[in-house]
């Protein structure tokens, strides 16, 4: 393992005015989003929705430092015969890659779940590596509820990230670590703070034991937040202040750079609570956006499908990744909402 590049990957994944595009979406996760812009998952439309955002000249080069690709899209020529991989590597961004499997009931742990992968990961790692990615996402599942999440639920997920993430480096790829405290329930942030810091003590607790170098990763976790379904939403401020004392606790400052999952809140939401953390300043490490839905939900409804909409698709995109990117900064300002590219 060369460490130093790997730092450099971690570092240029986290320049400030730039953050990680998440479209990796599963056959599953794809299938639902398009259900919902009533459009079919072919093989077909989810490579010409990919390659429009790919193609997205000012959106790639300016404010994204990464993508993070399904297995599918990695191997998946643009319509020219171009490989996907190549558009993103041409607009200055890294490519990576999700090598996580998906989850899996656990054992003796009613409604929790645990992420699956590792086995022949070390070969898919090295075939990933040849084909581009230089950088890896694996993403764990945490449920609050009634009694839950476990102790359980909580070490075997931390233990799989480490796995996971300890691989990576040995094959000179930047694990991007992923715990993902849900925002389905009814909790207030209060109890989502509790079981952050849980979730995020063990993790980094396994990586230690697991000896993963923390300059070469990034972490992407929840924000401390409100559930959905809470009557009390915590403020904008609130989510800032007990987000940032959260990870100053929890997070050592070794780590290049932390970016966050949306998790479901509004793409509006989701830029304005990196704003508001990166206003407060003073943080060891860089702090920007890896949003799926909060990057994605736009550009999918202003496409739907036709090849008419490119274009809007391809403004709606470069809006909301400008808007995160002046987010990463503490730049952003609710009032440029309305200016759309
Ligand atoms: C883009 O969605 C990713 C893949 O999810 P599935 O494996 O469930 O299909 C997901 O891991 C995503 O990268 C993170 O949850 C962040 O996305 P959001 O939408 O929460 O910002």
């Amino acid at each position: 393992m060369n460490l130093a590049d790997l730092n450099k990957v971690a570092l240029a994944m986290v320049t400030p005015g730039k953050g990680i595009l998440a479209a990796d979406e599963s056959s599953g996760t794809i299938k639902k989003r398009f259900d919902a812009i009533k459009v079919e998952s072919t093989e077909e439309n989810r490579r010409d929705y990919r390659e429009m955002l790919f193609r997205s000249t000012e959106a790639m080069s300016k404010y994204v430092s990464g993508v993070i690709l399904y297995d599918e899209t990695i191997w998946q020529n643009a319509k020219d015969g171009t490989p996907l991989v190549k558009l993103i590597e041409q607009s200055g961004a890294i490519p990576g890659i999700k090598v996580d499997e998906g989850t899996q009931a656990l054992p003796q742990c009613p409604g929790e779940l645990v992420t699956v992968g590792l086995d022949k990961l070390a070969e898919r790692l090295k075939k990933y590596y040849e084909r581009g990615a230089r950088f890896a996402k694996w993403r764990a599942v945490i449920d609050i509820g009634s009694g839950i999440p476990s102790m359980t639920a909580i070490s075997v997920n931390a233990h799989a990230l480490a796995r996971y993430a300890a691989l990576c480096q040995a094959a000179q790829i930047v694990p991007i670590v992923e715990p993902e405290v849900l925002m389905d329930g009814d909790h207030d942030i209060d109890r989502c703070y509790d079981v952050t810091q849980r979730v995020l003590n063990k993790t980094f607790q396994e990586l230690r034991v697991q000896r993963v170098e923390l300059e070469g990763m990034v972490l992407k976790p929840n924000m401390a937040i409100s559930g959905k379904k809470c009557a009390k939403q915590a403020s904008v401020d609130e989510v800032a202040e007990k987000t940032v004392r959260l990870l100053k606790a929890c997070v050592p400052a070794a780590v290049p750079g932390i970016a966050f999952l949306s998790g479901g809140q509004s793409d509006e939401e989701a830029t304005a609570h990196l704003d508001a953390m990166n206003r407060i300043g003073g943080l060891p490490w860089k702090l920007t956006f890896s949003y799926g839905r909060a990057l994605q939900a736009a550009p999918q409804k202003a496409w739907s499908g036709k090849a008419e909409n490119v274009a809007a698709g391809q403004r709606a995109f470069t809006h909301r990744a400008k808007m995160n990117a002046l987010a990463s900064k503490g730049e952003w300002e609710t009032g440029l909402e309305k200016k759309v590219a």
